[in-house]
């Protein structure tokens, strides 16, 4: 079967269906561009000198890795020039990074985790880069942090790049969700899944089960329905993976379903959980919807949450439409 490029299947989705700006087309491949950079990096390890700490804090207070940093760099000198964006924002950055005076300005802005699952990078386990694209507002060149802070349904495109035994690029601009392999070879993205779909229902969960003494009744309920197994409330046996890489776990449920947890519990007194809302549940959870399955914080549609701050944490459930709405029923229930 003839396969086509990434640019090819871009410039056919604005030519046929009109459903991609040029513009837009044009920021998608400058980030997939960086992300082939960024693979070629994770792939050296220990012969590239890039493992181990960078010995700094992000905005998070986490410490961060080399390839964190790097990862981060990559991006913004690939997005810079390109003429594409009017500002980026990142996981790794305290505040939002405008575009250079020197350089034109577009009508985009970029937000990204620039590598995800940081905790795997030394052990050789999948990473990930995510990424999301809002709109700027109407004619604004300097965007403030403000206009940053715009509901997941708002996203004009999202994906991610995995970094594991393949390379793939996972993206949605609105029409559906495919997936790219990279042909290390010739250096191009190849259309390797169209369309992709989760079922509806499945039997495998995601959740890093060390946390069980800290949920709420929800969740405690509803995981334990799914470890009562076929005997239980929900008449079936369920298996458990939880990679700690949140790409990885997301590129296996849009492959073969699953439910993916990252829940409130009782460690933190905001009850948000641990994940970002505008650079990690927002760009999954549109392409989780876009490939039929559901994304919520346990109250609301994720797509629908308004965000109040850059790098705010929420609770994430998303994956298997009909088990994403069980655990969610469970919320409304308490
Ligand atoms: P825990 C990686 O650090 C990450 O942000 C997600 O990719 C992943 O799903 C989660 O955190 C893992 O968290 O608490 O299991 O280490």
């Amino acid at each position: 079967m003839k396969r086509i490029s990434l640019t090819q299947y871009l410039v056919e989705e604005q030519r046929l269906n009109n459903n991609i700006p040029a513009e837009l087309r044009l920021l998608i491949e400058v980030v997939a561009r960086a992300c082939k950079t960024i693979s070629h990096a994770v792939g050296k390890g220990a012969l590239g000198e890039v493992l181990g700490s960078a010995e700094t804090e992000n905005i998070q207070g986490e410490v961060q890795k080399k390839l964190d940093v790097l990862s981060n760099e990559i991006l913004l000198e690939a997005n810079e020039w390109g003429g594409h964006l009017a500002a980026m924002a990142s996981e790794e950055m305290e505040t939002i990074h405008l575009i250079p005076n020197r350089y034109p300005k577009g009508e985009y802005m970029l937000l990204f985790d620039p590598l995800d699952g940081s905790s795997n990078i030394d052990v050789n386990v999948s990473i990930g880069t995510i990424f999301s694209v809002l709109k700027a507002p109407e004619g604004m060149e300097t965007p403030t942090e403000q206009d940053f802070l715009q509901a997941g349904s708002k996203q004009v495109a999202a994906g991610y790049a995995l970094y594991g035994p393949q390379t793939l690029l996972v993206l949605t601009t609105g029409h559906g969700v495919n997936c790219f392999t990279l042909d290390r070879e010739m250096g191009s993205w190849v259309l390797t899944q169209r369309d992709m779909k989760i079922p509806v229902d499945t039997q495998e969960f995601a959740i890093n089960a060390s946390n069980t003494r800290h949920w709420y009744p929800p969740v405690t309920r509803y995981v334990d329905e799914m470890l009562a197994g076929s005997t239980g409330p929900l008449g079936k046996n369920f298996n458990m993976r939880w990679i700690a890489s949140m790409v990885a776990d997301v590129h296996r449920i849009l492959n073969r379903g699953g439910i993916f947890m990252y829940p409130a519990d009782a460690r933190e007194p905001d009850k948000a959980g641990k994940l970002r809302l505008m650079y990690e549940a927002n760009p999954m959870s549109m392409l989780v919807e876009q490939a039929g399955g559901a994304a919520t914080n346990g109250k609301q549609r994720m797509l629908d949450v308004q965000p109040e701050k850059l790098h705010q944490r929420v609770p994430v459930f998303l994956g298997s439409k009909n088990e994403v709405e069980r655990v969610t029923a469970y919320h409304q229930e308490t």
